[in-house]
């Protein structure tokens, strides 16, 4: 395998197959990744990652971001940064900082506005109205406010088999101001080793962090588990412990590549979908099942799931 690339949810399939094109021309796996998590970031109807993210309980759009060179483990990122277009793009010119390479909030804001990145009210008008809708049902029906929103993670393997592993979210919906979750924390939301491989996560980051879910994958891996084992022993372990001592487990999604471009998929929740492109491979959509017995299953979306997502990303957003 020359190059690949795997991220979490349906959302990043454009942007993998725009960059993979970059990587069959011989583009490095930090271009890539950047590439394509910016597509994602940019997209005002994905609605937890960038412009158009969901906001925390104040309405205000707070972001956070990790980028990691396989290669040096250079890690930068951010966590609850207001108001800039690619939190993705900060947090790789953090890594390149020897010092000082995580930053949150105004020190984020200050580090990316001295070097020339660009300012945007990140806050759309329909997030602002998923907004509304969300306080009204959860004050009316006495919902979570928590529920459904997706990260997007991503690995990428290069042709000099370089790998970088990047995140990039809003956080969970109506989280509390200053909230950071699982994905800009090295080892929960992403860990990269370009000698064996790279992972990231998606779903409740109080609960992938309570398991460094990502390093413990990439570990598994070092020990000579396929991705796949890998992904599946990590999400079942982590499950199992949280039901064992909490009574419950939160959603625990992950993906997951090593420097053979060989990739794995686990969950605990129905309807995970997860993207990969690989050379002389079309890009592909999966559809997970929930986990069975420590063993994840999934196939190519079909058409109709393809259509229908389409549809409900497009959809007006509606009060009943
Ligand atoms: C977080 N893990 O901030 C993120 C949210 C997410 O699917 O991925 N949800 O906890």
């Amino acid at each position: 395998m020359k190059y690949g690339m795997i991220a979490t949810w349906r959302m990043a399939v454009e942007g993998i197959t725009e960059a993979a094109k970059d990587l069959n021309n011989g583009a490095t796996a930090g271009d890539a990744i950047e590439k394509a998590i910016k597509m994602v970031e940019d997209y005002p109807l994905y609605k937890s990652v960038g412009y158009g993210g969901l906001p925390n309980e104040n309405c205000e759009v707070e972001l956070d971001a990790a980028y990691m060179d396989g290669n040096t483990l250079s890690i930068g990122a951010v966590g609850g940064i207001r108001d800039f277009k690619n939190p993705i793009s900060i947090a790789r010119k953090l890594s390149e900082e020897r010092f000082n390479c995580f930053l949150v909030g105004t020190g984020a804001e200050e580090y990316a506005h001295k070097n020339g990145f660009e300012r945007v009210n990140m806050l759309t008008d329909r997030a602002k109205q998923f907004y509304e809708k969300r306080r009204k049902e959860t004050i009316e029906k006495g919902l979570s406010p928590y529920d459904g929103h997706d990260t997007v993670g991503m690995i990428s393997l290069d042709t000099e088999g370089s790998m970088v592993a990047a995140t990039s979210t809003s956080g969970l919906f109506m989280k509390r101001r200053g909230r950071v979750g699982d994905s800009p924390v090295s080892g929960s939301g992403f860990y990269c080793d370009s000698e064996v491989g790279g992972a990231s996560a998606t779903g409740l980051g109080e609960d992938l962090m309570k398991g460094c879910i990502s390093y413990e994958i990439v570990r598994l891996m070092k020990e000579g588990m396929t991705p796949q084992q890998a992904a599946d022993t990590a999400v079942s372990k982590l499950h199992d412990e949280l039901t064992r001592r909490r009574g419950k487990s939160g959603d625990l999604s992950v993906v997951c590549m090593n420097n053979k471009g060989e990739f794995g998929a686990a969950t605990n929740i129905a309807g995970f979908s997860f993207s990969v492109v690989r050379d002389g491979e079309e890009p592909q959509v999966y559809v997970c099942d929930k986990q069975e017995n420590g063993v994840t299953t999934y196939e190519p979306a079909s058409q109709e799931w393809l259509d229908a997502y389409i549809k409900r990303i497009n959809s007006p957003v509606t009060f009943d």
